[in-house]
């Protein structure tokens, strides 16, 4: 028989059981701790693996992630080589990232955060405005959502760029990559949104050089992953008046300790890692295609390239 192991510590287990059994009642669920015989195991359904369980299954066939990042496989030193890992990847998540960016990218344009405050103090005064075409938004991460979100920031109007490792063509989007596309990317964004997936070189990029090289006033938004800015940094950066704002959704440490000073800070928005969860509903249907696909001898649907570490 084939055997799935889940591992994760959230409240979807139950859920995850039940839409197993419905939709491949030939594979057995077991549920981390309850490991069983490590031999039988033939997939492992993961986030945040803990790390030496994937090594301690000797007839792995394939592990799923249960996000669309990877880092939390990647983060276990002990990850057996040469296993395949399938990834999320679908339109119910990159609909999800789209309305996230678009909220708050939409937030920083029209000074919302400002009205708040305003609000707040029942002060009846408008702002400067400028409309979308005279906004730059760049965007760092040009893959399944960073595409997706910048096509529809274009869409509505904004000055949209963007920046990948590779280079990429968007219509309506122009494109720079690499170290070298960095400089002039950041010289021209004054909304920057990034999706970039956590790897070696994406950690801690996001720097008192890198903020530095954005124009005065500039503002960040960041889904990707909170490893990737160095928060003192960033808090330093606002502080001055070099940024004027920051919507945060991934930090370094999660959940957010409630002694960070992200939490309290003035220009900063906190969400706490909800810019596009996984809909289990979208993902079943992927992992039914993963195991009918490994047990036929095809590759998973959505491969990670080991090597790219993302
Ligand atoms: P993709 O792999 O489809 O796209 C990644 C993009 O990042 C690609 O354009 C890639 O470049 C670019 N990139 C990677 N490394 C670098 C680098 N060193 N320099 C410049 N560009 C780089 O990933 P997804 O779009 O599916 O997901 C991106 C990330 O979003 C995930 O890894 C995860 O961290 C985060 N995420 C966050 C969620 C949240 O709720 N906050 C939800 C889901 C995902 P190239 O095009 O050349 O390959
Ligand atoms: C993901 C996430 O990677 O939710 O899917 O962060």
């Amino acid at each position: 028989m084939t055997t799935l192991l889940f591992y994760s510590k959230s409240d979807r287990t139950e859920w995850w059981r039940e839409m197993m059994a419905e939709h491949l009642p030939e594979v057995e669920f077991r549920v981390w701790p309850d490991v069983g015989d490590r031999a039988e195991i033939d997939y492992a359904l993961v986030w945040k693996p803990e790390s030496g369980l994937l090594a301690s299954l000797p007839n792995l066939k394939a592990i799923l992630s249960l996000g669309a990042g990877v880092d939390h496989i990647f983060a276990d030193p002990d990850l057996p080589q040469g296993v395949p890992i399938s990834r999320v990847v679908n339109d119910n998540m990159a609909l999800r990232m789209r309305e996230w960016v678009l909220l708050h990218v939409l937030s920083h344009h029209r000074r919302q955060r400002e009205y708040n405050q305003l609000q707040r103090a029942r002060v009846w005064r408008d702002l400067d405005q400028p409309h979308a075409g005279e906004r730059r938004v760049g965007v760092m991460g040009l893959g399944e959502l960073g595409g997706d979100a910048a096509h529809h920031l274009a869409a509505i109007g904004f000055d949209v760029i963007g920046w990948s490792r590779s280079p990429r063509e968007l219509d309506g989007v122009r494109t720079f990559h690499g170290r070298d596309g960095l400089k002039a990317f950041l010289a021209e964004t004054d909304i920057l949104v990034s999706v970039l997936p956590l790897t070696p070189q994406t950690t801690n990029m996001i720097d008192a050089d890198f903020l530095a090289r954005l124009p005065r006033g500039a503002s960040v938004i960041n889904a990707g992953r909170g490893q990737q800015i160095v928060e003192a940094d960033l808090i330093a950066a606002l502080d001055s008046g070099h940024l004027s704002e920051a919507t945060l959704d991934v930090f370094q440490t999660e959940p957010l300790p409630v002694t960070d000073p992200l939490w309290i800070h003035p220009r900063v928005t906190v969400t706490p890692h909800i810019a596009a969860m996984t809909d289990p509903r979208a993902l079943v249907r992927q992992v039914v295609q993963d195991i009918r696909s490994v047990e036929a001898g095809q590759p998973v649907t959505n491969p990670v390239d080991p090597a790219r570490g993302y």
